[in-house]
């Protein structure tokens, strides 16, 4: 295996991470002066027009004493989650970390006195969950040569400024006082030149060369692709990529906003992301307390219930190298030997049909209880597409809340008939 392949493995074994959303913009909840913002909480400085002195201002209110890193990492792995990628620094430029080169941070600028980051770190390293950071390098709207896509010409600032005054040393900081960071999450590379993405880039390589980067760095930099945001690929992509998602409409914290995916929701994005061989990045938005909001909470855990008994199907998973037409509400992962058919309520029959696999089938079961299930496989005519058809039998009164996963283990490497492979 190369090296880079080594430096992703344990990234492409996760399939599942937990986006932390937090900042001051968490205190406001999205609301500014008796307003509601239309938008994500987090962007609520720029959309709202708050002047720097204001939203500083409130920073002085903000003191989350509930803060505690060990029950958000205990919750990202009841959850099933592998790793935690945790905002530094969003576009507003605040810092949710003790900077040094930045008096506009969770310690110099709050009566809070602790670093989140510190203690989070810590947290990550006791329970052996990856701790990954969000940076957001181009846009800092406290920063007055830092991008501003709301407000300002961004063509007339000096970024570079920007990048040798703040985004840099604190970048630095960030690799240098935290321990291993398994990946930088950037974020909102709009108009950030290819020099000044391959800068980023090196600097981070330099500083920890195992650390990962996402696409979102710009100009085509990056270890690995993130699709647009609850943007789920239509087929499955045999490369490095992740989708970021919201638990409801709001990255940041929005104190109104209830539109929670349910479990059978998010456990459906999850699946599907995975089928088509990506992982799934799941954001909370902490509140003003540093609380992760009951409702997401109670919803991750159930998804963690899900996966303690099918975890098998999605971690270290694969797309399944083989047709996907499957019906409506049954996607499909794979590893050698094994393939994974995962039945969502959206398909509601009791037969099965599995088309196009050609190897000799040792055993078909329910993953989570090892109950075998019958199954014919049926010859089907030489003028049909296919030279055989498996029909698994799966009586309503045997599925599994959510999601059942059949668990299909063949005879040698998958091997499949085509349409191609007929001519
Ligand atoms: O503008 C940000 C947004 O606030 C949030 O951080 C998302 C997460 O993927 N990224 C940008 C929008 O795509």
């Amino acid at each position: 295996m190369v090296k880079a392949d080594q430096v992703k493995e344990w990234w492409r074994q996760a399939k599942y991470g937990m986006f932390i959303h937090w900042g001051v913009y968490s205190f406001l909840g999205g609301e500014w002066q008796g307003k509601r913002t239309p938008f994500v909480a987090e962007w609520i400085m720029a959309r709202e027009n708050i002047s720097r002195e204001d939203y500083l201002d409130v920073a002085k209110e903000f003191n989350p004493e509930d803060f505690d890193a060990d029950t958000i990492v205990a919750l990202a792995k009841k959850s099933g989650m592998k790793y935690i990628v945790y905002t530094a620094k969003h576009h507003d430029g605040f810092a949710m970390y003790h900077s040094k080169c930045c008096q506009d941070n969770i310690i110099d600028a709050t009566p809070f006195e602790r670093d989140p980051l510190k203690e989070l770190s810590s947290a990550c390293k006791k329970e052996g969950i990856k701790l990954c950071l969000y940076y957001s390098h181009a846009q800092d709207w406290l920063h007055p040569q830092g991008y501003n896509l709301v407000t300002r010409d961004n063509k007339a600032l000096d970024f570079d400024a920007y990048l040798e005054e703040k985004a840099l040393p604190q970048l630095e900081e960030l690799l240098t006082n935290y321990g291993d960071i398994g990946l930088i999450w950037f974020d909102s590379p709009i108009i950030i030149s290819k020099e000044n993405s391959q800068r980023v880039y090196d600097l981070v390589k330099r500083l920890q060369p195992e650390c990962m980067i996402n696409y979102r760095i710009g100009n085509e930099c990056g270890d690995y692709y993130c699709t647009g945001d609850n943007q789920l690929p239509s087929t499955p992509m045999d490369v490095d990529w992740e989708m970021p998602g919201t638990t409801n409409d709001s990255w940041g914290y929005k104190y109104y906003d209830h539109n929670w995916k349910d479990p059978s929701e998010t456990l459906r994005w999850l699946v599907r992301v995975n089928s088509r061989g990506g992982n799934y990045l799941l954001n909370v938005g902490p509140d003003g307390n540093g609380l992760i909001p009951a409702e997401s909470a109670n919803i991750l855990e159930e998804v963690g219930d899900w996966l303690s008994r099918n975890g098998q199907g999605i971690y270290a998973s694969k797309i399944a190298p083989m047709p996907t037409y499957v019906r409506e509400g049954v996607e499909m992962t794979y590893r050698p030997g094994k393939l994974y058919l995962h039945i969502f309520d959206q398909c509601d029959k009791e037969h099965i049909p599995l088309f196009c696999i050609k190897n000799k089938v040792k055993k078909i079961a329910i993953l989570s209880t090892g109950e075998a299930l019958t199954y014919e496989d049926r010859d089907t005519p030489v003028s049909q597409l296919h030279e055989h058809i498996l029909v698994i039998n799966l009586p309503k009164e045997k599925r599994e809340k959510y999601a059942t996963v059949i668990c299909i283990e063949i005879e040698g490497d998958l091997e499949f008939t085509t349409m191609d492979k007929l001519s």
